[in-house]
């Protein structure tokens, strides 16, 4: 027996909307200032739906997913439904309408999860299927799509930055050791997951102590998915960043970029920048980086999705500014003790903040792995 016999409309609906979803992820930290968005196009075959086109927005962002899974379709697109996963914009951008597409193509039903912020849409795209007499049904797994979206939506919504906050600590609550060098905390699992949220990302960033004590990478080391590296950028407003160091030594191939102060002498900068390092010129509170301000002009440079890596000192001051979004943590079943050097987690499951809420529990190997989304 197939599971479709017995599937009611919604079940069909939400089982492709979760497909395309899937799909969305594909392109994340790929697509610029557009949001990642994929279509199925599904048509009825010898009673069976089946998928005959589907597309997600292209590298940089065009073009849209919906012309792509069209063109896929070709002439099945006609009577057939399209799931797509955010409203299908209405505007004359630099491509023309998804919605006229779809119109054009003949499709008969269109079913969209999240809807569209961007005020040359909201709403819009919808209304323009209607009023061309095709079924429309939105907000199906609105949610699911809108945690893919959530870079995009933050930053249409906030004008900044989304910030993901991961840590991996011990089981005693621990990240690191102070003068250590690295520690590894975490398993090999847990570690390909941090790749993979570093190839989704368009930025990471890390304060001065942490790229000091680590001498990180922080690079994209999945095989095959290493070109999906995103630009790196530290907190180093007096520029200790060696210029021997792993993160400078690769400027050129993975960007780089450091936070100093606008008054900064361009002397000082030289070395760097002949090494390709790039600067973000952020004004100071109280000696320390403005963060506000910061993640205002990462997005105003196209920045989506920042991933802050840490270290303690970074976390609290993003947490305390109320700039994280999301949580993510890895808890390995080690102890690093108490010794002076061990670092406190500045955030732990058992310390989360008010605000947030659990929406994910998985285990990586020997690690668990919490998610946290904020509420607002
Ligand atoms: C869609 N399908 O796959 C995406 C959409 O600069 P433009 O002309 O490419 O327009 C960018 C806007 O298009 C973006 O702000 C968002 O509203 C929408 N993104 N829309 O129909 C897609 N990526
Ligand atoms: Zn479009």
């Amino acid at each position: 027996m197939t599971a479709s016999l017995a599937e009611s409309r919604e079940q069909r609906d939400c089982r492709f909307m979760a497909a395309a979803i899937r799909y969305s992820r594909r392109h994340l930290g790929l697509t610029g200032t557009n949001p990642s968005v994929a279509t199925l196009i599904v048509a009825e075959q010898g009673g069976q739906p089946v998928i005959v086109g589907r597309g997600v927005t292209a590298l940089g962002g065009r073009p849209h997913a919906e012309t792509q899974a069209l063109e896929e379709a070709g002439e099945k697109a006609r009577g057939a439904t399209a799931y797509v996963t955010l409203e299908p914009c209405a505007h004359h951008g630099k491509t023309p309408p998804c919605a006229e597409a779809l119109i054009r193509a003949g499709i008969a039903r269109v079913v969209g999860a999240a809807d569209d912020p961007d005020p040359r849409v909201a709403g819009r795209g919808y209304a323009m299927l209607r009023e061309a007499g095709i079924e429309v049904v939105s907000g199906v797994l609105a949610e699911e799509a809108r945690q893919v979206l959530s870079g995009y939506l933050i930053r249409s919504e906030k004008k900044r930055t989304e910030v993901t906050l991961k840590l991996a600590l011990s089981a005693d609550g621990k990240i690191g050791r102070q003068g250590r060098g690295q520690v590894q905390i975490t398993g090999e699992i847990a570690s390909r997951q941090v790749h993979m949220m570093r190839a989704e990302a368009d930025a990471i960033l890390i304060g001065i102590r942490t790229a000091l004590n680590d001498d990180p990478a922080l690079t994209c080391r999945l095989p095959g998915l290493e070109h999906r590296s995103p630009a790196r950028i530290v907190l180093d407003r007096h520029l200790r960043l060696p210029l021997n160091s792993t993160l400078v030594s690769s400027a050129r191939r993975v960007p780089l970029y450091l936070t100093i102060a606008s008054d900064c002498p361009v002397a000082r900068r030289e070395a760097y920048a002949e090494a390709g390092v790039q600067f973000i010129a952020i004004d100071s509170v109280d000696n320390d980086v403005a963060l506000p301000e910061l993640v205002e002009d990462l997005a105003a440079k196209g920045f989506t999705k920042l991933l802050v890596e840490g270290g303690a000192y970074t976390a609290s001051a993003f947490l305390n500014d109320g700039l994280v979004d999301r949580i993510c943590l890895f808890v390995a079943p080690i102890r690093l003790g108490e010794g002076e050097e061990a670092v406190v987690a500045p955030v732990t499951p058992e310390s989360i903040p008010q605000g947030f809420r659990l929406i994910r529990r998985e285990r990586y190997g020997e690690d668990d792995y919490f998610e946290y989304v904020r509420e607002d």
